[in-house]
């Protein structure tokens, strides 16, 4: 999972010259541990899927290039450096450190175990501390697992209007609304960056 398909020896944060001509972020997966970070990720840069659980030590990234449109129709070329950490990671700092400087988080659950939703609040919590400008999105992950869901979709809105996001039913699985979640994210950084007027190689 560290070499996704863009990934370069470098830190994805330096900001030395990799040829890139256009919007750059960092963006974050957080959420417990087995909810489906890494699967969401895998299924978005590599079109994979993987039924035995590997759990994430630390933390890995990959790279996506996609072309965003921005709210004059304007075609903008956007790079996501999406970072994952494992759920088992409860080191306070490490999180922080994992977190600083994100454009925005996709905070994930387990629509199968409820106690992944429970724990959605002090992940966002924990992400807001570090980046209270940063927006979040929600990720309901599993949703191909029917006849186990316990969790919902009207908890997971209530959830979306709380954290003033965007709520979101994914499954690793099949690919359902997986592009469509990283697709928004990348939508709303890049209208936010440009609200601010950045200069695009930040
Ligand atoms: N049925 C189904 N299984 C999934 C889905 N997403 C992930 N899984 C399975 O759930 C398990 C955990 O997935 P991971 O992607 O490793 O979860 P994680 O959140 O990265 O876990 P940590 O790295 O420990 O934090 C694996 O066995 C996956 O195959 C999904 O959408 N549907
Ligand atoms: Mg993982």
């Amino acid at each position: 999972m560290t070499d996704g398909n863009q990934t370069s020896d470098t830190s994805p944060d330096a900001s030395v010259s990799d040829g890139f001509e256009g919007y750059k972020f960092r963006m974050v997966l957080l959420g417990e541990a087995a909810v489906g970070k890494s699967s969401l990720l895998r299924r978005y840069t590599e079109n994979t899927f993987d039924e035995e659980y590997k759990q994430t030590i630390g933390t890995t990234f990959a790279t996506k290039d996609v072309d965003v449109t921005d709210s004059e129709g304007e075609v903008r070329k956007v790079r996501l450096n999406i970072w994952d950490m494992g759920g088992q990671s409860t080191y306070r700092e490490l999180r922080r450190q994992f977190m600083k400087g994100a454009s925005a988080a996709i905070i994930i659950y387990d629509v199968t175990r409820p106690e992944t939703f429970m724990a959605m609040n002090n992940w966002f919590e924990s992400f807001k501390e570090v980046c209270p400008d940063s927006p979040v999105l929600i990720g309901a992950n599993k949703v191909d697992l029917v006849d186990k869901r316990m969790v919902p979709a009207q908890p997971g809105k209530m959830l979306r209007d709380w954290f003033q996001s965007e709520y979101f039913e994914t499954s690793a699985k099949t690919g359902d609304a997986v592009i469509d979640v990283f697709s928004r994210t990348a939508e709303i950084v890049l209208a936010k960056a440009l609200s601010e007027s950045k200069s695009p190689m930040m």
